[in-house]
């Protein structure tokens, strides 16, 4: 009796339920155009696996994975990583809901060529690891039973650009992939990954803007089908500002396009980085008799034009306009380019914080997250495909730019916010370095200039509302072989005062360009330098990797930037510092010209272009988040006079140490520098501003930090020697703070009676990395042919260690590098080490004992008896050289 009672009631409840949830099916069946992720529950294997297409194929051994993906974390530790392909697995069920639906999967990126399959059959490839592709899945599925996907993905293939370039290519399913089903009349969605509609203002003034809609529908049905097409145009505080409607019969399995223009929009308001405003489009698909909606789409665009020109720069909405800019990559550390929507929308906010305008958006198409977000905060954008260095003759790698191109195109056509398409960078710079001879060069030079006219022929049949961009290396031989008259905007990539010559080469370069080529509109797609929170220098020099030096170079290169009026703007590069494997230099696999680090914790130098361009607010910060570890030589009990910068766009700062005040100093360029004594181990540094924005309205702004300083005694005696670490960062002017110890090693500095240092020799570095370490800095750099080393201290026992490096061997330097390091010399050092005339090695050889590059470390205890250590090398073959030395008093 129980019993059934139980049952007459489950089965209430079932019946309940079945309603409840018809209900929900027939609202999904009025449901215009379903769309979600399907980032879960994927298997993943490294290498080739054919049989994975199988339906019935075991996979419970893979991987289990989530999207976004990348199998290239390698890439941060391995220059040559992983390139090959890797196989993604995963079932998908479709509802019973879909039945008489068509059915899309897209696959947001996959890197760098992608082959689908489904229960076994090829369902398509896409090719261009940076574009978005999307499927029509219908017949390949089946409703009663889950559906066996397979993806197989190659970021080996050499017919796909990039093929050269100074960043990873990371590998994966690295972006979003979606399921979507729609009613058999829909929008084209497999137009080139694009949503299959295309918004432009044709006519835009600050008194009126008109709006065209253009795209295609498709009929997938057996029948012919009577539609009825709308669109609303929303204004930006969200009321209808217009709306259009007409009527569309479109045969089965034919398409229609369509195109109407809107009547115009009085006194629109105009979209500009400052007032990022949109107006919405609404495009509606109905059953023209049922008014049943069968497809509805959502896009945003702008009212805004803009010019570039050769003297007058860029303007926006009639005005000039400095686009002032940096370019983006899209990994970090340690995920690779597996980046979740929100770390891109997170990057454009920073990039806003800092008061950028413009971003290029380098070297290949982002993520539609970002895009969005460059329409709704305001950014500018220019963005562009991955040509880079050389156009090589591979079959079908012509193909594969141009589909990439019309792809970027498509599917970011009605951002408001871009208003450039690029295509090529740096494309002679390995073409020159790997072809010298004329008769070499000639065919490649061709093939570049029939590509670049190929492209730009497209570009402008895609796109005739925005202008095109190459960016060049700096060489006048663009302009020569004629690829500077192609495209509309030149970019110059330009880096005196890094890879070479001086700073002040950059502005004339820039003047020589416009002399020669007054009409062409100019952008500084590039310009930037290392930097490296370990390194620091009062005497910063190009490739130190000093913090200080980025700073000095940026310090230099901004002002010429927001000066010269015919120049359009610049892109610093790059906001981030960014995954290069190829790359060695101070950080191994990392190019580090960030703004900000990998994690984006901003740099100092981030507040320098802060407080340049942000005039809405005050700016005011303690350039010394990065050097928080000071040490200096302390003569007595003098205290050690050391730089502190703030960086602020406010006229003149007063700083305090311990809360004494400094004093007051003007601010100059966006920067004061003060003089600070430094004589405890922890001081509190605190600067403070006036802020008048009227007479009556004065406010202050203040910013403090709390910074360590070890002093270090000038002369050594046995008292100040009990705790003394004493580490000499030999051959460089760098302070360097190691991460894993916190010990600082001092610039290295010649020997004076009473004291300690070098004896002869020259400074030398390297850029090649250092194995068997992290403190790779220290090993680059060297003192060569160095005679002897002295310290005068009392007697005692003592502990010395000497940091060797042997990089007296060439090496394959990479063509980024452009030519820096190719002066190193092939020799083989021996020589013999003595200490107070008692020889501790004879013949030394740190490449015998370690390698060439590797790091060596070697250690003495010694008993002195004559007031002073003596170090002599002797040499009997090559040179003598040495990386670092230190000292410890033990009793
Ligand atoms: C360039 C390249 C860029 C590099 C940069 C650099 O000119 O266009 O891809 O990363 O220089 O840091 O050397
Ligand atoms: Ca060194």
């Amino acid at each position: 009796m129980k019993k059934k009672e139980n049952t007459s009631r489950q089965t209430a409840f079932h019946r309940i339920a079945t309603t409840a949830l018809s209900l929900l099916f027939l609202t999904t069946v009025q449901a215009q155009r379903e769309s979600k992720t399907i980032n879960d529950s994927w298997k993943f294997l490294q290498g080739e696996c054919p049989t994975a297409i199988d339906s019935a194929f075991n996979d419970a051994n893979w991987t289990s994975v989530h999207l976004p993906h990348t199998w290239n974390t390698d890439a941060y530790t391995e220059k040559d990583y992983y390139r090959g392909t890797g196989w993604y697995r995963r079932q998908i069920s479709i509802p019973q809901s879909w039945k008489e639906k068509q059915i899309f999967l897209k696959l947001d990126a996959a890197s760098k060529a992608a082959t689908i399959y489904i229960n076994g059959k090829k369902v398509g490839e896409h090719t261009g690891g940076y574009t978005a592709c999307t499927l029509d899945i219908t017949p390949f599925c089946s409703l009663n039973t889950p559906n066996s996907l397979a993806v197989c993905v190659d970021n080996s293939r050499q017919d796909i650009p990039p093929i050269s370039g100074d960043f990873t290519f990371f590998g994966g399913i690295y972006r979003d992939v979606w399921l979507t089903a729609v009613s058999k009349q829909h929008f084209h969605l497999t137009n080139y990954g694009s949503e299959g509609i295309f918004i432009s203002t044709p006519k835009v003034s600050e008194e009126k803007g008109t709006i065209l809609i253009r795209g295609d529908i498709k009929n997938d049905a057996t029948q012919k089908a009577l539609l009825e097409l709308e669109h609303i145009i929303y204004h930006p505080n969200g009321s209808i500002a217009q709306s259009l409607k007409q009527s569309i019969q479109i045969k089965a399995g034919e398409q229609y396009s369509f195109r109407s223009e809107t009547s115009p929009i009085l006194s629109p308001q105009l979209w500009t980085p400052e007032t990022p405003h949109l107006y919405r489009v609404e495009s509606i698909l109905r059953d023209k008799k049922t008014k049943t909606v069968l497809d509805q789409s959502n896009h945003y665009t702008g009212f805004r034009w803009f010019s570039f020109d050769g003297e007058r720069g860029f303007s926006l909405n009639g005005k000039p306009y400095k686009l002032r800019g940096i370019c983006r990559h899209q990994d970090q550390k340690p995920i690779g380019v597996a980046l979740t929507d929100e770390m891109h929308r997170r990057d454009i906010k920073l990039m806003k914080e800092m008061g950028a305008n413009f971003i290029r958006i380098s070297h290949y198409p982002q993520d539609d997250a970002l895009l969005e977000m460059c329409d709704k905060l305001g950014m500018l954008a220019w963005e562009e495909i991955p040509i880079i260095d050389i156009v090589p003759d591979t079959p079908g790698y012509t193909e594969n730019c141009e589909r990439n191109l019309r792809e970027m195109i498509r599917q970011h056509y009605n951002h408001p916010s871009i208003i450039t398409w690029g295509y090529m960078n740096e494309i002679l710079l390995v073409t020159q370095r790997l072809y010298k001879k004329e008769e070499e060069l000639k065919p490649i030079l061709e093939r570049t200039l029939a590509l670049a006219n190929r492209l730009e022929v497209v570009l402008k049949e895609e796109d005739t509302t925005r202008v095109s961009t190459m960016a060049f290396h700096g060489s006048n031989s663009y302009n020569e072989v004629g690829l500077g008259s192609i495209t509309d905007i030149v970019g110059w990539n330009l880096y005196q005062g890094w890879y070479g010559g001086n700073l002040t080469g950059f502005e004339q370069y820039l003047e020589e360009q416009h002399k020669k080529y007054p009409s062409h509109p100019m952008i500084v797609s590039e310009y930037g330098a290392g930097s490296d929170k370990r390194l620091h220098s009062l005497q910063p020099h190009a490739f130190d990797f000093s913090i200080e030096y980025q700073q000095k170079y940026l310090e230099h290169y901004l002002p010429v930037l927001e000066e010269t009026s015919y120049i359009c703007g610049g892109t610093h590069w790059n906001f981030i510092d960014f995954s290069s494997a190829l790359r060695d230099e101070s950080m191994p696999r990392i190019n580090n010209k960030g703004l900000v680090y990998s994690n984006r914790t901003p740099k100092d130098i981030y507040y320098y272009y802060k407080a340049a361009w942000r005039q809405d607010i005050p700016v005011l910060h303690i350039a010394s988040r990065d050097w928080t570890h000071r040490s200096g030589i302390q003569h007595g009990k003098e205290p050690v006079i050391l730089p502190v910068k703030i960086y602020t766009n406010l006229p003149e700062v007063e700083l305090f140490i311990d809360g004494k005040s400094l004093g007051k100093q003007k601010t100059k360029n966006f920067a004061v520098t003060f003089e600070v004594p430094f004589c405890q181990k922890e001081h509190f540094i605190a600067a403070k501003a006036e802020n008048r924005k009227a007479v009556q309205d004065i406010s202050f702004v203040e910013d403090g930090i709390r910074l360590n300083f070890t002093p270090i005694p000038a002369n050594l005696n046995g008292t100040n020697l009990r705790d003394l670490e004493l580490a000499i960062n030999v051959g460089s002017y760098c302070f360097y703070t190691s991460d894993e110890s916190n010990l600082t090693w001092l610039p290295d500095q010649p020997y004076t009676e009473n004291g300690w240092g070098y004896i002869g020799g020259e400074s030398k570095s390297s850029q090649i990395q250092i194995k068997n370490t992290n403190d790779g800095p220290l090993f680059q750099t060297l003192r060569n042919g160095i005679e002897g080393y002295r310290f005068d201290v009392p007697n005692g026992v003592y502990e010395i260690e000497f940091l060797f490096t042997d990089i007296f061997r060439e090496n394959a330097i990479t063509v980024y590098q452009l030519g820096r390091n190719s002066d190193v010399e092939n020799r083989e050092n021996r020589f013999d080490i003595i200490i107070n005339d008692q020889t501790i090695e004879e013949s030394f050889s740190s490449c015998r004992e370690s390698d060439y590059f590797h790091a060596l470390r070697k250690r003495y205890n010694i008993t002195n008896f004559r007031n002073k250590i003596e170090i002599r090398f002797s040499v009997r073959n090559g040179k003598s050289f040495l990386n670092g030395i230190k000292l410890r008093k033990l009793y």
